[in-house]
């Protein structure tokens, strides 16, 4: 399992249908979803490892512009493959047809975030859910 967000950039513009199509297209399962706007405090947390970065500030205040969809993603390979999918983190270096290359505005307005590690996964996924929201196949 891994965690992606439909970043604000994307879902306000109205392109959440079509990166979840995308995303199941690609064979991943959807197993929690939730709506929601990160506040300051949530979104710092959340990028805590980018803290001392030039961009930092700038990264909070996209993420905490409007309202965002999380998703809890089921596949064999989750977290390398949701990379893939997703693409280069700045849409001019992404591959052709992947999420970024589809529909990222800048590497600042990316569209999508995706885990980079199980362990962050992990952690991710537990920032937004909790463990009755996720699916488990059987
Ligand atoms: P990614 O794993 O592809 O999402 O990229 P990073 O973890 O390196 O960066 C996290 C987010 O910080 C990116 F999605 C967008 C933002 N960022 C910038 O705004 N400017 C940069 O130069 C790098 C990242």
């Amino acid at each position: 399992m891994t965690l992606a967000i439909i970043k604000p950039d994307a879902f306000g513009s109205g392109k959440a249908g079509r990166v979840l199509a995308a995303l199941e297209d690609a064979g991943f399962r959807i197993r929690g979803s939730r709506v929601l706007r990160l506040r300051r405090a949530g979104a710092e947390a959340f990028y805590a490892v980018h803290r001392e970065r030039p961009f930092f500030g700038a990264l909070v205040e996209f993420m905490t512009s409007g309202p965002c969809m999380a998703l809890a993603l089921e596949h064999d390979r989750a977290v390398p493959y949701l990379r893939e999918v997703i693409g280069a983190t700045d849409p001019a270096e992404a591959a052709p047809g992947t999420v970024r290359a589809l529909y990222a505005e800048s590497k600042e307005r990316n569209a999508i975030h995706g885990s980079d590690s199980d362990e962050n996964a992990r952690a991710e996924l537990g920032f937004f859910f909790g463990q009755v929201d996720l699916i488990e196949s059987a």
